[in-house]
């Protein structure tokens, strides 16, 4: 094989990262693109706040209420949190199992640049008369094409093409775990977010494939003029919600699980102490992600499918409360009698606890078939899914967030700031969605855009949209204190700057492209730390030094990302009026697609090999 580090040094900054295939570049990329589209939806969210505030407002009108709504839903869900949860699965992940990277690095690039553009694609929606407006849970005959405007056809083709790009990307986990875990780490010394990971990745495979079905079925019905859920003409609306909820009740896992992985990670760290009942937490979050399969229906008690089938998914459905309480213990006995260091992601793990406990119980409550008919599609349902998307994934989100910083961008973000933003973040989303249970109880319904005087609601909305601005400046602090820790904070020049348990901290800082000189003998759970209690705390190498083999660079999936972006705007502009024909667009975007794909087959691409001595003097230089 012919060494090309030489030539890598050459390249541009830009096309390094279009091109880029290794993990920990993409988890940046991620990093920034979720963070962009969590921004974007959360103005969204201030915006139609505001058309809440006071009874009666006229600050937008309602056709733009239910598109912000939509988009704002649908935006948090598959663009923001998903990917921000890849960024940190793909730098940590091929880390704790002491990898060089994933096992695909290619398709890893790919899932990015697809995610990416059915993103845009969807973003763009605005442009192109108007943003899709049936929720983003787009019930048919909403959806229709009788009822529901153009925006819809961007939603399907959009979440069509991210949806491809997060499977691949989840099967690409999969196998990392499965097949690329150094010696020594077996599977129940996993760390907890490897397994949360493996989870989410599975559900993800299981449950973006109907999803996948689904849209292409609305698909068919909105451009091609099938009749799969048009009841007039012998379709059935009622078929898209448990195809939607077979996909979405998982989906909720799926954003959650990870955040149960990190605050596994985060709670030991920050009190010295392991984490408690490893197995049960293992077994509870698998029963979990099992679980999330049997329980669509609650979503549909008032549908008026049946007292039976109502009891059965009820009953499920409060089964998931047993491990879900199992894992709540476990956190709580993992804190008991440890060494508290009260960091900011320290705080915002603690407070995950308490109000992801909240809830849940709220769940336990919806649960309840007879009386989800008093709060079905309340405020009640919006508070309890804030209480768990934002009090549970969100936190969990920003815990890891300040934990892995210090790793990925060789600083720390300055504590202060942190707990002040923690204060300012916590105290908002109380704010915002506490009151919300009330509004729901006394019968304020979601999804509606403006509501009378003289009902008793006005102190509580008004309340609820200061909370949202509270929650917006916290924003704000967290974005100076990125910019403050980049300018100010001190170089975080030691492998392991929190005294932590895992793999990932006992590589340099910055870690060199190849992660591990040589890959680490596993001899325990918390690897790094039974050596810092039985070793000298180094990782023990389980190969010799030698020349590290890596996989080169690629534009391939970038440019078949466009070529899926023009081919999905081909399929949205059978109902616009264009210049250029539909069938051209869907021609040129699957010839860009398939051609990148048969130029990757015909390619010989070997990577390229670092030299032992080149390693040896890069080691030398970090440590
Ligand atoms: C952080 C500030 C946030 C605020 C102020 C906020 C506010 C709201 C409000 C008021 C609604 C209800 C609109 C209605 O039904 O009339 C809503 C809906 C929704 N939110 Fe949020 N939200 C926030 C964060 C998030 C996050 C982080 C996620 C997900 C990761 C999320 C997911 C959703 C979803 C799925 C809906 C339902 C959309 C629909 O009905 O189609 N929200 N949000
Ligand atoms: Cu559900």
């Amino acid at each position: 094989m012919v060494s090309e580090a030489t030539n890598t040094r050459k390249k541009s900054v830009l096309w390094d990262w279009l091109t880029t295939v290794d993990h920990k570049k993409i988890a940046i990329l991620y990093l920034i693109a979720g963070t962009l589209f969590f921004v974007k939806a959360g103005l969204m969210a201030v915006l139609f706040r505001i058309q809440l505030i006071a009874p009666e407002m006229e600050f937008i009108s309602g056709q733009t209420f239910n598109e912000l709504v939509t988009m704002h839903g649908t935006l948090m869900l598959f663009l923001a949190v998903t990917p921000l949860f890849f960024a940190f699965a793909n730098y940590v992940l091929p880390l704790q199992i002491g990898a060089r990277d994933v096992a695909f690095p290619f398709v890893n690039a790919l899932g990015f640049w697809l995610f990416l553009s059915g993103g845009i694609l969807l973003s763009i929606s605005w442009f192109f008369g108007g943003a899709p407006d049936a929720g983003w849970t787009s019930y048919v005959p909403l959806a229709s094409r009788e009822f529901g405007g153009i925006g819809i056809d961007f939603y399907v083709l959009g979440l069509q093409i991210s949806g491809f790009g997060t499977l691949i990307s989840a099967i690409n986990f999969i196998v990392t775990i499965i097949n690329m875990r150094a010696p020594g780490m077996t599977m129940m010394r996993l760390p907890l977010f490897c397994w949360t990971m493996l989870i989410t990745s599975m559900l993800i495979v299981f449950a973006f494939t109907p999803l996948a079905a689904g849209l292409l079925l609305l698909m068919l019905d909105r451009v091609f003029d099938a009749q799969f859920f048009i009841p007039g003409e012998g379709g059935n609306v009622v078929l898209w919600q448990h195809i939607f909820w077979i996909f979405g009740h998982p989906e909720v896992y799926i954003l959650v699980m990870p955040a149960f992985g990190i605050i596994s990670e985060v709670v030991p760290a920050f009190s010295k102490k392991r984490l408690f009942g490893y197995t049960s937490m293992v077994f509870a979050v698998l029963i979990i992600g099992f679980l999330s399969f049997m329980v669509w229906m609650h979503h549909m008690f008032t549908v008026g499918v049946g007292p039976i089938a109502n009891s059965v998914f009820a009953i499920a459905t409060m089964t998931i409360a047993v491990p879900t309480g199992i894992k709540v213990f476990n956190w709580l006995f993992t804190m008991w009698g440890g060494k508290l260091r009260f960091t900011t992601a320290m705080h915002f793990a603690a407070s995950f606890v308490p109000t992801f406990v909240l809830g849940g119980v709220t769940g336990v409550m919806l649960a309840m078939a007879p009386v989800d008919h008093l709060y079905h599609d309340t405020y009640f349902v919006v508070a309890h899914f804030h209480y768990i998307i934002v009090g549970g994934i969100v936190l969990g989100l920003l815990a890891g967030l300040f934990y892995w910083y210090p790793k990925m961008f060789g600083h720390k973000l300055n504590e202060t700031l942190g707990i002040i933003f923690f204060w300012v973040f916590y105290i908002g989303f109380h704010l915002t969605f506490f009151i919300q249970h009330i509004l729901g109880l006394i019968g304020m319904p979601r999804r509606v855009y403006t509501f009378l005087e003289g009902q008793g609601m006005d102190t509580m909305n008004f309340i609820s949209t200061i909370g949202a601005f509270m929650m917006s400046v916290a924003i704000i602090i967290l974005v100076i204190n990125i910019i403050y820790s980049a300018l100010k904070a001190e170089r975080v020049t030691e492998k392991d700057p929190w005294d932590a348990r895992t793999l990932e901290w006992s590589t340099n800082t910055p870690i060199p492209e190849y992660n591990f000189a040589q890959t680490p003998q596993v001899r325990s759970l918390d690897p790094l730390f039974y050596e810092k209690i039985h070793g000298n705390g180094e990782m023990k190498p389980a190969e010799p030094l030698d020349d590290i083999h890596m996989p080169n660079g690629s534009i391939l999936p970038f440019i078949m990302s466009i070529g899926m972006f023009i081919g999905g705007f081909g399929f949205i502009s059978f109902h616009m009026d264009l210049f250029i024909s539909p069938y051209v667009l869907i021609a040129i975007g699957g010839i860009t697609f398939f051609g990148g794909m048969a130029a990757r087959s015909l390619q010989n691409d070997y990577g390229y090999n670092i030299e032992k001595e080149t390693v040896e003097s890069m080691e030398k230089e970090l440590s």
